[in-house]
């Protein structure tokens, strides 16, 4: 009994190699095991491949490219501004309401996303919406990348008829970041606030905050205008319709016309 609480108090060089390879095998475990919970927290949870399809988790998990930090300076540059407030971007102006805000965060890079809403119908988050979607850029990946279009449904009665279910791309949005866990951090414009930074998880839509006290989703549908309730389904991750890649297809969107323009007059 002595002997053996020695031994414990006291192991050798080699039991203390064992303890350590067997304390990092169980720390590699725990990883494998957190990893795995956050992918699928029970058994109908979706696989890892079902998450992100569009990308693969892979490269939706990888660093943010130069391009996509690029859309997150430019975000940064419009954050705290009132809503509908102006912007000048590259010598245009903007009105920062939702599409606005996302047209002018992309502008600065030289990319023009209102360039063929002449071609489709709607308001302008509906334009861009079909714009991409003829682009095949069109996504659902649980876990977007920094640049990412996001286009929420029924956040208000757009068409007016008093149903909060049948009104889609009603509101849009930038991807800046995505948590381990899935928390997105995008930038939009806030009807009150004007231009900031909210999240949603599309892992756990319908959980406004987590068990920690973690904000997941922020409001996004809003009450009516004549005083209404909030729909039922009000939270960003609740009304989320679909991401679009711009990145992907910013040859399509040069605003370099534009500019060359702007630049003769300069
Ligand atoms: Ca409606």
């Amino acid at each position: 009994m002595r002997n053996s609480g020695n031994d414990s108090a006291n192991p050798n060089p080699s039991e203390i190699d064992v303890a350590r390879r067997l304390r990092r095998s169980l720390s590699r475990a725990a990883l494998v095991s957190a990893a795995v919970c956050i992918l699928s927290t029970c058994a109908s949870a979706p696989s890892s491949g079902a998450l992100c399809p569009y990308r693969g988790m892979e490269a939706a998990r990888a660093a943010p490219t130069d391009e996509e930090l690029k859309v997150v300076d430019s975000s940064k540059q419009l954050i705290g501004m009132a809503p509908n407030a102006k912007a000048l971007v590259k010598g245009k102006q903007f009105t920062l309401d939702c599409i606005g805000t996302v047209c002018a965060i992309y502008y600065r890079l030289g990319i023009d996303l209102a360039k063929d809403f002449d071609e489709y119908p709607g308001n302008g988050v509906n334009r861009l919406y079909l714009s991409l979607k003829d682009k095949g850029v069109i996504h659902y990946d649980r876990y977007p990348r920094p640049g990412d279009i996001v286009f929420w449904d029924n956040t208000y009665d757009a068409n007016g008829d008093g149903d909060r279910t049948d009104d889609p791309h009603t509101h849009a949005g930038i991807v800046l970041a995505v948590d381990d866990d899935g928390t997105i951090r995008y930038v939009h414009e806030n009807l009150y606030k004007g231009v900031i930074i909210e999240t949603m998880n599309l892992l756990r839509p319908t959980v406004a905050f987590d068990d920690s006290g973690k904000r997941l989703n922020s409001g996004m549908a809003i009450a009516t205008v004549s005083g209404g309730p909030k729909p039922e389904r009000n939270l960003a991750g609740d009304v989320f319709d679909s991401f679009g890649d711009a990145l992907k297809v910013k040859g399509d969107f040069e605003a370099a016309e534009l500019d060359a323009k702007l630049a003769l007059i300069r």
